[in-house]
């Protein structure tokens, strides 16, 4: 559902080895490359992480030349446009598409047409037909996405929504009823007006339904037509899981399962048996958050009215799944299995089948009935011969077992709904989580118990991000260096010549090295300055260490701890003499940037906060330039690739066991900046690669987490007193008449404001404001972080999605990179 491509024509020209060429014709018509590709508004068809990291695999795989596209929604409106203002963030909509965009193909050629509401009718021979309804047609769009150094350019198909040709209703248009004709017409086309409908209202609910629906269903029509017309004559639906693998980019398109199996049924004429098994050998899903509240669940209402068919079919999958746990579990000890249909059926809150219901009431194996009839079955008296004794036992267990009442009633209090993630699970052949301890989270937590049905379907596939838009286009500087050092470019496509860097450990406490590196960081930090004049109007000094937040506002990211410590450095210095003050901290910008989905209220009082920090901080004489908070607003992919090769210092500071991997850590090593955070998501990895000594680690363990929460809900937590000063500080009223009595208050768990400081980050403050003092000292030696630098470089060459796309395409999808004539 989601690619957050940003701009395409400085990795366009770079990835077709023509920057220079095109720099120079541009020249002579008077324009600067540059500049011109400044002009490009970004592509962002993308929230955050999940999008971007479509977008790198994108990359990877035509680079790679693996025959794969990606599918997608053509949004009118992509993610939205983020201004600060005295109130904190503001959103407009973003219209990207204004100028027109010439990186688009419209295939007018490449159309399907998608149903909506109407009913199922049974045909003769029991073949169902679903029948009126909403008819409307998806259409191509083709955007090209040429790999480095390759011929190969692989195709990202986005579909766009209008009303079915034939559905214009003309005579209500003649007959004057302009607004009933028209109203048609614009139904359809909202579908892909915008990115992730706010889905509050049941009319914001719909529209993302049909948004997901929309794209399952043209992707799947465009596969199933390109398969039958490439088999021609030999057309063998046995072997479309051999040449079809379709990955799912978390549960957004999880109704391709139940798409492909109607289509297979209804419309090829496949028995049931072989449209499940051929789906369930087609599709696999990537998870990408352990959030339970960001687990998909629809209401089966909704979705009974919007796709009628298709809750049919997963009711039948629901089925299946049921008699998969019942062979598994058996029937014997039915808490087991009530708990575990509890928690594995994709249908929550309803009624058993009945079929099913009786067999739990009545097990086989001590029923009267069985017993009656293995006498009638002719089997020697010897083997059925029971003392009266054992009758009456037997009879008094029957009575026990046919007492369980018909397991799992619905409650009618609560609604109905289907469990996409669980779906998802049963209808594919793989699972992955994104990072390792993501996908041990993953398998021994939250599909538990699917994993010890299921241990093969689990994988773990630690994300990437792509070292061409990530090193080489964004930072030019660095890269030559690197290239230089490492002897060739060789490490655009294969990052494991990056350990060049650290092979002979000279390199890194080279001083030739480690001038280069300084000054083309430097050079990065002068971009970065005087975009923060331009955007905010702070002028910060860029000999001052760099320290970047940037990422979507979420409390479980924990930009509040971010704040909060910042809060607690300022307070110190306020206490201190100018002399004590210079002498005891390091001058640092500290930078944040990032959205709050709009109806966050909590994320967008977090932006607030920061804003109002930064007004009073900034403006204080005694604090100069010791001390900067900035905002940046509006960040993207553009603002990215300028930020991160500026930058020295990246948080990655969730609550252990909430970043299912984050992707943006990985870039910043990748740039050379050192990162200070949690033992959480692919962290974990970057500091085995790095080094333990080259990342600033602190906080409590994903595995103390449930535990740390006990504690602070039964009030047994006993809060760091410089944590208690922040809080006081900040209600004194410092930064503002603004009331940050309920921020402060989520952080204690007072009577109204919720869970108790559910992300912890009173509990992680002492240990994340003491490791920032150990940043400080780093600091203070400007070798010994060169070093640091350059060995993050050298270490993030594990985190290519080069690198994530061969283990996809070798363990999942199994294919091999096409050969090039
Ligand atoms: C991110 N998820 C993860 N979701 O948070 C991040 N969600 O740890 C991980 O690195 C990244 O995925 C890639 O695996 C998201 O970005 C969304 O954007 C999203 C969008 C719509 C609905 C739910």
């Amino acid at each position: 559902m989601e690619y957050l491509q940003g701009r395409a024509l400085l990795n366009a020209i770079g990835n077709l080895e023509l920057t220079g060429a095109y720099a120079e014709a541009l020249k002579k018509l008077g324009h600067n490359v540059e500049d011109v590709a400044r002009e490009e508004p970004d592509a962002a068809l993308g929230n955050g992480g999940l999008g971007r990291l479509a977008s790198c695999f994108l990359d990877s795989l035509a680079t790679l030349n693996y025959p794969a596209w990606g599918y997608g929604l053509r949004y009118k409106y992509g993610l939205f446009k983020q201004y600060i203002t005295k109130d904190g963030q503001e959103e407009v909509a973003e219209n990207w598409l204004e100028m027109g965009n010439p990186w688009e193909i419209v295939r007018n050629d490449v159309s399907y047409p998608v149903k909506f509401y109407g009913e199922v009718i049974s045909g003769p021979e029991g073949i169902k037909e679903w029948v009126g309804g909403e008819d409307i047609t998806a259409v191509a769009y083709d955007v090209p996405i040429p790999g480095y150094k390759t011929k190969t350019t692989i195709n990202l198909r986005l579909w766009s929504t209008k009303i079915a040709p034939e559905k214009f209703d003309l005579s209500a248009f003649n007959a004057g009823d302009h607004a009933k004709a028209y109203s048609a017409m614009k139904n359809a086309e909202k579908i892909c007006y915008i990115l992730y409908p706010g889905d509050e209202s049941l009319e914001g609910k719909t529209l993302r339904l049909k948004q997901q629906y929309t794209l399952c269903s043209a992707s799947l029509q465009d596969i199933i037509a390109r398969y039958e017309r490439r088999s021609g004559e030999f057309l063998n639906w046995e072997i479309f899981p051999e040449k079809v693998a379709v990955q799912m980019n978390d549960t957004h398109p999880t109704l391709c399962i139940p798409e492909l199996i109607r289509i297979l049924i209804d419309v090829k004429g496949l028995s049931w048996e072989q449209a499940w098994n051929i789906t369930q050998r087609t599709v696999a899903y990537t998870n990408h958050t352990v959030l339970p509240e960001a687990l998909e669940k629809w209401s089966l209402e909704l979705m009974e009215k919007l796709l009628p068919r298709h809750v049919e079919i997963i009711k039948m999958i629901d089925e299946e799944l049921i008699q998969t746990i019942i062979d598994e579990y058996g029937t014997e000890d039915l808490d087991l299995l009530q708990e575990k249909l509890k928690q594995m059926r994709i249908l929550d809150n309803i009624e058993l089948p009945e079929s099913v219901a009786e067999m739990i009431a009545k097990p086989e194996k001590s029923s009267v009935e069985a017993i009656e009839s293995t006498e009638e079955d002719d089997v020697s008296d010897e083997e059925t011969e029971t003392t009266a004794e054992e009758d009456e036992l037997e009879e008094e267990e029957i009575e026990e077992k046919n007492e369980v009442p018909p397991i799992i009633e619905p409650d009618p209090k609560l609604p109905k709904l289907v469990r996409m993630a669980n779906l998802c699970v049963a209808g594919g052949y793989a699972v992955n989580g994104v990072a390792e301890i993501h996908s041990e989270i993953v398998k021994n937590e939250v599909f538990n118990d699917f994993y010890e049905m299921w241990p093969e379907k689990f994988q773990n596939k630690t994300n990437g991000v792509t070292p061409r838009r990530w090193i080489r286009f964004c930072n030019p500087d660095l890269s030559k260096i690197i290239t230089k050092w490492t002897g060739s470019e060789d490490w655009v496509v294969n990052t494991e010549k990056l350990v060049t860097l650290r092979k002979y450990p000279q390199f890194a406490d080279n001083e030739d090295l480690q001038s280069e590196w300084r000054e083309a960081k430097r050079r990065n930090k002068v971009k970065v300055a005087s975009f923060l004049r331009e955007k905010t109007s702070y002028i910060v000094n860029p000999d001052a260490m760099f320290d970047v937040q940037v990422k979507r506002i979420h409390e479980y990211k924990r930009q509040l701890l971010n704040i909060m410590g910042i809060v607690y450095r300022y307070k110190k210095m306020k206490e201190m003499s100018h002399e004590e003050r210079k002498a005891s901290f390091v001058p640092r910008v500290c930078i944040f940037g990032g959205k709050a989905f709009a109806t966050y209220v909590q994320a967008k009082r977090i932006v607030k906060f920061i804003t109002d920090v930064g007004a009073t901080v900034n403006h204080d004489p005694e604090i100069g330039d010791l001390l900067k908070v900035v905002f940046v607003p509006d960040y993207n992919v553009s603002v990215a690739e300028m930020l991160i090769p500026g930058s020295e210092l990246s948080q990655h500071i969730s609550t252990a066991g909430m970043e299912a991997s984050g992707t943006s850590n990985m870039k910043f090593a990748m740039n050379g900046c050192i990162l200070i955070g949690t033992l959480d998501g692919a962290n974990v990895e970057i500091r085995q690669e790095v080094g333990e000594d080259n990342f600033f680690l602190f906080g409590a363990e994903a595995h103390e987490i449930a535990g740390l929460r006990k504690e602070r809900a039964e009030g047994k937590f006993v809060p760091d007193p410089r944590f208690e000063e922040v809080k006081a500080y900040v209600r004194s009223g410092v930064f503002g008449p603004y009331n940050y009595e309920e921020l402060m208050g989520s952080l204690e768990g007072n009577e109204g404001y919720g869970r108790a400081d559910y992300f912890l980050v009173g509990k992680d403050f002492p240990s994340y404001i003491e490791c920032q003092d150990k940043v400080d000292e780093a600091y203070k030696d400007q070798k010994r972080w060169t070093k640091m630098s350059i060995l993050n470089t050298a270490g993030s060459y594990k985190f290519s999605s080069d690198r994530t796309i061969h283990e996809y395409a070798r363990d999942i999808w199994r294919i091999d990179p096409v050969v090039l004539p």
